[in-house]
């Protein structure tokens, strides 16, 4: 079953968009957005190769069988894949300079750890056990770009959904869709840290039921901060956003002196238009992690929405509450 963007459910007596209650339920949280898929988009840079498109249909298979709590599935690359992923070694010599200390905490622990390294792509399900231990986030495989609802509604429950395809060999650099290298080396070493992981969670638990529009503000605030973040760090300026992380040419652009920077301020962050097909124009600086966490917290709480949310870890579900 496909969840229905219009399903509603009636909850304290309104009307609210369906969501998911249990962890279960994400089986339904499963829109695609096809508007960079290589077979729908001609400027896809694999649009015009048709190896590509069917090896990205056999990974994506995959995804749409997985049901929660299965095993993740294991992709077995491919010599072309695995010479794709080398762009780890060019983004790893700029690391040390350009990010963020928990982003080089994260992934020095994933070099021991889970075998990180140029020579291999890690595979998800190793991955998610990391994960897990350390922040009890865990993945689950999906097979292209997904809606804003349903990305975000996973995140409340501490589930990552995370492409298992590769960008093409032609592009290594910069990819206008997510694939395993963003995922990978963008996304998980910043949730392998607690505070980061609570931040995501919270965007998540905050998304759940609320209008379209609150959607839209949300998963721009998602955007510009754990895609496309900066933060301060010892009076210099490092990227913590997966996007930054994960493209060689954006992360060298977004810390040079061209694109401008504006403080993060949620209600104003939240309607600033974004570009998803190239580099931002416009990155927003936090003072810390800690100061994000508490801005995103207060402008959360001022959604409307006539109920409040509780995840409990126990049983892996949300529970609805009376507005206090
Ligand atoms: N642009 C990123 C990259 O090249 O790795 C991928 C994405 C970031 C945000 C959405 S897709
Ligand atoms: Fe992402």
């Amino acid at each position: 079953v496909r969840c229905m963007p219009e399903e509603k459910v009636c909850l304290r007596s309104t009307t609210v968009p369906w969501f998911p209650r249990q962890i279960k339920d994400l089986d339904r949280c499963n829109m695609l957005i096809t508007k960079f898929d290589p077979d729908m988009d001609h400027d896809h840079p694999g649009y015009n190769d048709p190896e590509y498109r069917k090896r990205r249909a056999v990974i994506s298979e995959l995804a749409f069988r997985y049901k929660q709590g299965d095993p993740l599935p294991v992709v077995e690359y491919t010599a072309e894949e695995i010479s794709t992923w080398q762009v780890y070694q060019q983004l790893r010599s700029i690391y040390p300079s350009l990010a963020c200390k928990q982003f080089l905490d994260g992934l020095q622990q994933l070099e021991k750890e889970c075998g990180y390294g140029e020579d291999r792509i890690p595979q998800l399900r190793e991955v998610s056990a990391f994960l897990k231990e350390r922040t009890g986030f865990q993945l689950r495989p999906v097979a292209g770009l997904l809606s804003a609802r349903d990305f975000l509604a996973s995140l409340a429950f501490r589930v990552f959904q995370c492409t298992q395809y590769i960008r093409h060999s032609s592009a290594p650099m910069h990819s206008p869709e997510p694939d395993c290298c963003h995922e990978l080396l963008g996304h998980i070493p910043m949730l392998a840290d607690k505070e980061f992981a609570q931040f995501s969670q919270e965007i998540g638990l905050a998304s759940l039921g609320v209008s379209d529009e609150d959607i839209e503000k949300l998963s721009t605030l998602y955007w510009f901060t754990v895609e496309f973040g900066l933060c301060k760090q010892n009076g210099a300026v490092k990227a913590y956003g997966a996007g930054l992380l994960s493209s060689y040419g954006e992360l060298v652009y977004a810390l040079s002196n061209e694109p401008e920077y504006k403080p993060f301020a949620p209600e104003e962050t939240a309607v600033q238009p974004y570009q998803d097909q190239t580099y931002q124009p416009v990155y927003f600086v936090s003072e810390s992690f800690e100061d994000a966490k508490m801005k995103l917290r207060k402008y959360s709480a001022n959604i409307k929405r006539p109920f409040t949310v509780r995840y409990d870890p126990f049983t892996c579900s949300v529970e609805v509450l009376d507005q206090p």
